[in-house]
């Protein structure tokens, strides 16, 4: 079955809950990235001349915001085209971005994990196996497509 309209309804709503709150959201979401694969440390430009989480880094914010929001766009397309389409121009550059940063295909699973968590710490009692469901195929078919374009670079 592909992505229904109710899928796409749970990630819209969720994120519009969400983004009430970018500052914490940010943090907490780039916190589970570091804490599920503290190796993934070095690679972040935000941690360059300190061990602590900067606690009001812009960049951190608006990088962990367009997840979000790339996700949640993905959602869209899925259920209105069946597929996801990145423009042609973000796509290779977030492809050669990651490629350059030393990202490799497993670390899209801690990034999943990461932001699955987030979302469900912030949605609270609204979470669901349903939410859960939407927003990890949204991410996976953004991540497909991603990752795509990082075997093309490499
Ligand atoms: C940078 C999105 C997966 C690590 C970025 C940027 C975006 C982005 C929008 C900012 C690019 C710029 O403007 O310079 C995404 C999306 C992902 C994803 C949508 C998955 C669907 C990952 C994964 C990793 C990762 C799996 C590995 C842990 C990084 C790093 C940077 C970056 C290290 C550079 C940050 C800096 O130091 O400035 N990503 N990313 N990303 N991403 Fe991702
Ligand atoms: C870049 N890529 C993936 C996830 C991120 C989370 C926080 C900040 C930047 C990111």
């Amino acid at each position: 079955m592909g992505f229904t309209d109710k899928q796409e309804a749970l990630v819209k709503d969720s994120w519009e809950a969400m983004k009430q709150n970018i500052p914490q959201l940010s943090l907490r979401f780039f916190s589970l990235i570091l804490e599920i694969a503290p190796s993934t440390k070095n690679m972040f430009s935000f941690l360059k001349d300190s061990d602590e989480i900067p606690q009001n880094n812009p960049k951190l914010k608006a990088h962990a915001v367009k997840v979000f929001k790339m996700t949640c766009e993905s959602a869209v397309q899925l259920r209105e085209k069946g597929e996801v389409v990145v423009g042609d121009t973000t796509l290779k550059y977030l492809g050669s971005v990651h490629v350059q940063k030393g990202v490799i295909d497993p670390h899209f699973e801690v990034v999943k994990e990461a932001l699955l968590r987030t979302v469900e710490e912030s949605m609270g009692e609204k979470w669901s196996d349903e939410m859960k469901e939407a927003w990890g195929e949204a991410y996976d078919q953004l991540a497909a497509a991603i990752k795509a374009e990082m075997h093309a670079e490499a």
